[in-house]
């Protein structure tokens, strides 16, 4: 694993020298790539399958950030920036703001393969990256380093920073098929991939701005709580309003712990999610052929 560099400039940006990785880098991207490969077909969502493959993501090795950036900006404009590693809030929102996802470059080591607290290449290009490729999700990733800018200044960062982790990062979507995945921590972990969809013990509720707003989370296990949205048209219609008024009305409102639930929390159970019920109660109009 190459050291994480120094030598960044002020925006925290390095070059990727992918033609320094070695053998062995290479291969446990390879291990990485091939087992999720397996996991997540069924499991992600199609918009995140198709933006993997249209990407050209392959599991022969660790890929370059400049062919990468090519094919994302030709997409939706955006591009790929290397950075040594989590880079303060508010250079992360301005990455954002301005359609330049900031990716780390060093790749975890084979003790590391099932977990590791920070992100690594895999989680940046193999979780975040494929998903750039959606126009819908392209805006809402813009829209949210515009807001996190703003959030910055006002004092409520930690209110923008989990609504980022529980959608961004630990996101499901209630699709005809039944659930599915689009947060990046998910999809970039072997184990939360299958807990997130199958453990009956998480709570899975809909998405609401100000419920996720409140809650607290945890960076070192599996959720406790996924929140749920039908669209991901809902997500950027979500981060459209001027968020001030919604951050003085839950201002005045305790935290939620991951773990708890309240009266107006709107709970998935497992009757609703096979594609008919969840088409339904979402209030989808299912395709003749699925009725
Ligand atoms: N930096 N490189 C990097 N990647 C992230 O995902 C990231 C970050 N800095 C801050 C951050 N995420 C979170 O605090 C967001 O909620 C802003
Ligand atoms: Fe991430």
């Amino acid at each position: 694993m190459p050291e994480i560099r120094e030598d960044f400039h002020s925006d925290f940006s390095i070059e990727q020298n992918w033609q320094d990785y070695s053998e062995e880098e290479h291969a446990i991207w390879r291990l990485l790539f091939e087992r999720q490969q397996r996991l997540l077909v069924g499991r992600a969502c199609d918009e995140f399958l198709d933006g993997l493959g249209a990407l050209g993501v392959a599991a022969d090795g660790i890929p370059d950030f400049r062919r990468l950036s090519e094919v994302l900006d030709a997409a939706t404009g955006w591009r790929i920036v290397a950075v040594p590693g989590l880079v303060p809030d508010d250079v992360f929102f301005a990455y954002l703001a301005r359609r330049c996802f900031p990716s780390t470059c060093f790749i975890r080591r084979r003790d590391q393969l099932d977990y590791l607290q920070e992100p690594d290449i895999f989680h940046d290009i193999c979780g975040h990256v494929p998903l750039l490729m959606n126009p819908v999700f392209a805006d809402y990733m813009q829209a949210y380093g515009e807001g996190g800018l703003k959030a910055s200044g006002l004092g409520h960062l930690q209110h923008l920073a989990r609504l980022y982790w529980y959608t961004v990062e630990f996101g499901l979507i209630a699709t005809e098929e039944g659930l599915r995945i689009y947060g990046s921590g998910i999809l970039s972990s072997a184990g939360e991939s299958v807990y997130c969809l199958e453990d009956p013990r998480p709570n899975r509720i809909r998405f609401d701005l100000r419920r996720v707003m409140r809650t607290r989370y945890r960076i070192d296990d599996f959720q406790q709580t996924y929140f749920v949205i039908e669209a991901f048209q809902q997500l950027f219609d979500a981060t459209r309003p001027d968020f001030e008024p919604i951050y003085r009305e839950i201002a005045a409102l305790p935290d939620i712990e991951p773990d708890t639930l309240i009266g107006s929390d709107r709970k998935l159970d497992r009757a609703s999610w096979d594609p008919l019920t969840i088409g339904k109660k979402m209030g989808r109009r299912l395709s003749a052929a699925q009725v």
